[in-house]
């Protein structure tokens, strides 16, 4: 038996969980649930990243405590792998005891085993909060006089000779390099391995790794001679996680799971984290002379509008479970068969490795031609025929007639081929080839009813329709399990319409066969569509849910007793109705030149365009404070132009003259959703 060891990122709660998480934690969960229909001994790891200047500023801006808003946002990510089905996980918090204590037990296991590995220096250069990491400007792009960060499109804030403690990274390019050329599958695809082999042969600098201007963090386990507290840099701190789950509670580094899982571990991680995986976590396990993970696998970046979908853009923001859920609505299996969908979607569209543009032009194409279509109609054709004619022709295996040329022997080698190709590309971490070579054979089976023509033998009363059904039900069998590490509820409902309740192995070919493995005496039920065809109804219901408007709730009642007249200085519940309050996500806030009282924002109303919006708060909010907040946004009024800006709609806030503060919401709610 093999050990399959994989990790997600452990994601950060500055936000909830969105597409784009939910897509790596899919890929491992596929890659999981193949490895252990294989009888590999698997485990997989996910979990959340809890500390840091991001968190603490996040927790701020929300006016909780770190640990408060730790508290809050870790249970989302658990919950929404729950909801959306993942399987078999263990889920690590940067937070917990155990972790702290490996992490704490890996520094001072770098000072014991290279003591010169960590020095005290300090530190003076540019740190974007968004990204937690240390850029020289070389990195960074100019933007009207500020250095920006690439990925976060903020101005980075400048370190001005903070002391810290430094790891001598500087000394790990050359053993890296050999370790990469050496181990060529250490960092996969081929693109991202030989950008970090460009990056270690341009040389490394050294890496500042404590903090001192903070405190929410690990705290550095040997004292400072001029008596400064510090905690671990957070990506120090956050990329122990996956040594530290296997780890005693004690906290030391070794013991059975280490030793059992840590050689096989494969992470797999966003292209924006590379960096942080392929070259300072393998030189902090070196300098501590632990063995380095087996691999590191990056994937692209899912796009929407060419936009990468992430916090900061509120409008590229898609919910997997609403997706889901919008998705699997017109199925008796709901919900379920909706996260089958969308993992179907994720993981064939692109190559992993690439970068994906969500549309839903081609989430609907795919829907209705590779599942409802090459799938959903071979199951509904087969199951119609083993239904009508199973009784008066039992299924049964015919030696000879599987033999001979003919279309049973064109899908016996279709199926020998297609699993030895899913397993090869499943191993390879090629989820999307594994579906083509699957689909390759949907579409032999397919064909073998077309050439067969069940009905017309039932019709003439052939014997061998017997081995024609019973090829067409091992087909269902082998498509059944293929199908199950991606399609895990489809599978499901399919194994138990074909009777098959045996242990979940991948069908593999013995002595040349797949099928003739499949179990004998299966039964079948009457089966529901798994996919209905999303028709122009379905798909606008589906765009409504996911990208609409939040329902805007229908206007309260007139009073009761209308013939009252309202008191003076008062208004009716219709003059209310007719101002039209909703919540926005501001997206973008600059200063109108030579105005010091205004900045122009664009705000999300969860509409497909940000709105414009001129607001008089400049001297009571810089835009980085108000950047990313949730705001209530009257948005019916006029348009108006101020300063030559057209401004469409008015934020709330309190304060007559001067700007006391700003009207905001006390937990996030889509844009757009409606305030009364
Ligand atoms: O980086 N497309 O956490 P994070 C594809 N805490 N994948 C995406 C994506 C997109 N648009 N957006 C996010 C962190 N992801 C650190 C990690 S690990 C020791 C610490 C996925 O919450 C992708 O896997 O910013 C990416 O690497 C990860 O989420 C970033 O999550």
């Amino acid at each position: 038996m093999s050990t399959f060891y994989v990790t997600t990122p452990i994601y950060y709660v500055n936000d909830v969980p969105h597409l784009g998480h939910a897509y790596t934690t899919i890929v491992c969960d596929t890659l999981a649930r193949f490895h252990q229909m294989r009888g590999d001994d698997t485990r997989f790891l996910t979990g959340t990243d809890e500390h840091g200047q991001k968190i603490e500023e996040a927790a701020h801006k929300r006016g909780l405590t770190p640990a408060q808003l730790v508290d809050q946002v870790a249970p989302r990510f658990d919950d929404a792998w729950k909801t959306l089905g993942i399987a078999d996980y263990r889920f690590i918090r940067t937070t917990g005891e155990r972790h702290k204590r490996v992490v704490a037990e890996l520094w001072k296991r770098i000072r014991r085993e290279n003591p010169d590995d960590i020095y005290l220096a300090s530190y003076q250069g540019w740190y974007c909060v968004g990204c937690e990491a240390f850029y020289t400007e070389s990195q960074l792009v100019k933007d009207a006089e500020q250095w920006v960060c690439a990925t976060h499109k903020r101005a980075v804030a400048w370190l001005d000779k903070e002391r810290s403690w430094f790891f001598r990274l500087s000394r790990f390019a050359a053993p890296l390099l050999a370790h990469i050329e050496a181990h060529p599958e250490f960092i996969r695809p081929d693109a991202y391995r030989n950008e970090i082999v460009a990056f270690l042969r341009s040389g490394l600098r050294d890496l500042s790794v404590s903090r001192t201007s903070f405190a929410w963090g690990i705290p550095v386990p040997e004292p400072d001679p001029e008596g400064l507290a510090h905690v671990i840099y957070v990506w120090m701190d956050a990329l122990t996680n996956y040594l530290s789950d296997l780890c005693p509670d004690d906290g030391t580094i070794g013991g059975p799971d280490v030793a059992r899982y840590w050689p096989e571990a494969l992470h797999v991680i966003g292209k924006d984290i590379l960096r942080f995986h392929a070259v300072y976590w393998p030189a902090f396990l070196m300098a501590a002379n632990l063995p380095l993970p087996k691999g590191i696998f990056a994937h692209g970046w899912w796009t929407v509008r060419g936009e990468k979908i992430s916090k900061s853009l509120p409008a590229t923001r898609i919910d997997p479970v609403v997706l889901s859920d919008a998705l699997g609505a017109g199925s008796a299996h709901g919900r379920a068969i909706g996260i089958d969908a969308m993992r179907y979607y994720l993981l064939r569209e692109v190559p992993l490795g690439n970068d994906g543009d969500f549309t839903f032009e081609s989430l609907f194409g795919r829907f209705n031609a590779e599942l409802a279509n090459d799938l959903g109609n071979l199951i509904n054709r087969s199951l119609t025929m083993l239904t009508k004619f199973g009784a008066e022709f039992p299924p049964a295996f015919d030696a000879a007639a599987h033999a001979a040329e003919g279309p049973a022997r064109q899908l016996e080698q279709a199926a020998v081929e297609a699993s030895a190709q899913a397993v090869a590309c499943f191993e390879a971490v090629q989820p999307s080839r594994a579906l083509e070579a699957i689909w390759r054979f949907v579409g032999v089976a397919n064909r073998f009813i077309d050439q067969t023509q069940p009905w017309a033998m039932g019709k003439a009363k052939d014997p061998a329709l017997r081995h024609t059904l019973w090829a067409l039900r091992a087909s269902l069998w082998a498509i059944a399990r293929m199908t199950a590490p991606v399609l895990p509820a489809a599978s499901q409902a399919l194994r138990a319409w074909i009777g098959d309740d045996g242990p979940l192995a991948w069908p593999v070919a013995r002595e040349g066969s797949v099928l003739v493995h499949a179990p004998a005496n299966l039964g079948s039920s009457p089966p529901s569509p798994l996919f209905p065809r999303l028709d122009d109804k379905a798909q606008a219901a589906i765009l409504e849910k996911v990208v609409g408007l939040a329902a805007v709730p229908t206007p309260p009642p007139a009073p009761a007793t209308p013939e009252e007249k309202p008191a003076a200085a008062t208004i009716d519940y219709d003059a209310f109705g007719k101002i039209e309050l909703r919540a926005g996500k501001v997206l973008t806030a600059v200063a109108v030149p030579k105005a010091k009282k205004l900045l122009h924002l664009s705000v999300d109303l969860g509409e497909a365009q940000p709105r414009s919006i001129v607001a008089g708060i400049a001297e009571a909010y810089a835009p980085d404070a108000i950047v990313g907040r949730t705001v209530i946004v009257v948005a019916n009024l006029a348009p108006a132009t101020i300063r030559g800006i057209r401004s469409e709609g008015m934020i709330l806030a309190a304060g007559d003259e001067a700007i006391l503060g700003l009207s905001a919401l006390d937990r996030d709610v889509p844009p757009g959703t409606r305030v009364r």
